[in-house]
C-alpha cells in the first residue's frame, strides 16, 4: 500500500491539490494500492498556534508515508516567510531530497512562446540541487550590510550531479552544468570538480560547464541542444522557471524532489513547480494542471506508468481541444479545468 501524505498548504495549494484528489481516487478504482492523508500544515496554522509543522507531524511524514504531495506555501500575513522554511524547506533538508527535478516537455505548439520551435522538440531536464547553495537561510544583517552565506557540501553536489550523468546517460543526451565560477570561486569551483571527476566515470555523457548568464541567453534562442541541466539551488531554481515559460508557463510545470540514498521511508516530494499566488486566491483562476501532472509524476516512480501517462494525455488532449485557465488564454476556472482533464481520462483507460 502506497501511503501518501497531502499536504495542500497556503494560497491556491488547497485550490489546485482538491483538483488533484480525484486523480488519487481514480487511480484507486483502478486497483491501485494506495491511501492518503491530509496534513494541514501551512499559515492558518502557523498564525493560530505559531508551529506549521509539528516534530510528531514531521516524524509520521517520515516514518509513515512513501510519498508527499504538496500543493504550496507561501502567505503575505508571514512576510519573512518563517512557516514556509518549516514546512518545505525543513522537509526538503531533513528528509535529505537533495535532487529537485523539473521535467520540461511543452505538449502544444500554441503554448511554446519561442519562435519556429515545436513542443516536441524541446525535452530538458532540469535538476537542481534543492538543500543548500544561498537557500541555506544562514547570514546575518548588521548596521550598512547584510549577508547571505551560500554552502555548498561536496556530499550534496555529489549525489546531484551523479543523478544528472545517470539521466543524461540513459537519455543519451547532453549535459549542461550551469555555473558561475569566474565569480563565485569557492563554491562553484567544488561544482566544477565533482562535476569534472564524474565526466571521467561516465564517458559516454556529453557533459559541458557553461555560465549560467549564457545558458539562459543560449536557451531563449535555441533550448534544441540541451538535455539535462545540472545546477544548484540558486540557479536551478531561476532555470527551471524560465523553462516553464517554454511549456506555457508556470501553471503547467510539475516536479519531485528526492533523495537517492535514503534510509528513510518518505524519499520523495512531489508539487507543482508553481508557489501560493496570494493574487489569485479564492477566484477560483488557479491552472491546476502543475499540481494534477506532479501526480502523475508520483504514479511514475510509483511504477505506474499507465496511470501517469493517462494523466499527461488527459491533459494534452483538454489544451489541444482548445481549453484551458486564464493563464493559457482560456476561461475555464480551476475546478472547470480539473474536471475537464479528468473527463478526459476514461477514453484513455481503455486502451491500458
Ligand atoms: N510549490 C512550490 C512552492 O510552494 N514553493 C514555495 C514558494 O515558492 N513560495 C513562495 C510563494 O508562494 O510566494
Amino acid at each position: 500500500m502506497l501511503q501518501i501524505a497531502v499536504i495542500p498548504g497556503d494560497g491556491i495549494g488547497p485550490e489546485v491539490m482538491a483538483q488533484a484528489i480525484p486523480f488519487l481516487e481514480w487511480a484507486q478504482a483502478r486497483g491501485r494500492s494506495l491511501a492518503w492523508t491530509v496534513f494541514p500544515c501551512g499559515a492558518e496554522r502557523f498564525l493560530a498556534t505559531g508551529c506549521a509543522l509539528s516534530e510528531e507531524e514531521f516524524v509520521r511524514l517520515r516514518d509513515d508515508h512513501d510519498a508527499l504531495l504538496f500543493g504550496a506555501v507561501g502567505d503575505p500575513r508571514i512576510p519573512d516567510g518563517r512557516h514556509a522554511e518549516e514546512i518545505l524547506l525543513r522537509l526538503r533538508r531533513d528528509l535529505r531530497l537533495h535532487v529537485n527535478h523539473r521535467p520540461c516537455f511543452p505538449l502544444l505548439d500554441r503554448l511554446v512562446p519561442l519562435k519556429g520551435v515545436a513542443a516536441n522538440e524541446i525535452r530538458i531536464d532540469v535538476l537542481r540541487e534543492n538543500t543548500e547553495g544561498p537557500y541555506c537561510l544562514q547570514g546575518e544583517t548588521q548596521p550598512g550590510q547584510a549577508m547571505d552565506f551560500s554552502i555548498h557540501t561536496e556530499a550534496a553536489v555529489e549525489i546531484l550531479l551523479r543523478e544528472a550523468f545517470r539521466l543524461a546517460a540513459s537519455r543519451g543526451c547532453r549535459l549542461h552544468l550551469a555555473h558561475k565560477a569566474n565569480v563565485l570561486k569557492h563554491g562553484h569551483g567544488l561544482w566544477m570538480r565533482i562535476f569534472a571527476g564524474l565526466k571521467l566515470q561516465f564517458p559516454s555523457v556529453e557533459a559541458l560547464p557553461i555560465h549560467a548568464d549564457a545558458l539562459l541567453c543560449a536557451l531563449v534562442q535555441d533550448p534544441r541542444p540541451f538535455g539535462v541541466i545540472a545546477a544548484d539551488n540558486f540557479i536551478g531554481d531561476l532555470v527551471s522557471d524560465l523553462l516553464a515559460a517554454f511549456q506555457g508557463g508556470l501553471g503547467l510545470a510539475a516536479s519531485v524532489s528526492f533523495s537517492p540514498q535514503a534510509n528513510h521511508r518518505c524519499a520523495a516530494l512531489f508539487e507543482p513547480v508553481h508557489g501560493s499566488a496570494p493574487d489569485l486566491v479564492g477566484l477560483d483562476l488557479a491552472n491546476p494542471s502543475g499540481m494534477i501532472l506532479s501526480a502523475a509524476l508520483l504514479f511514475r516512480r510509483a511504477g505506474w506508468e499507465d496511470e501517469a501517462k493517462a494523466i499527461e494525455s488527459a491533459v494534452l488532449a483538454v489544451l489541444e481541444s482548445g481549453l484551458g485557465t486564464r493563464d493559457l488564454g482560456g476561461t475555464l476556472a480551476c475546478g472547470q479545468m480539473g474536471q475537464a482533464i479528468l473527463n478526459h481520462l476514461p477514453r484513455y483507460i481503455a486502451g491500458i
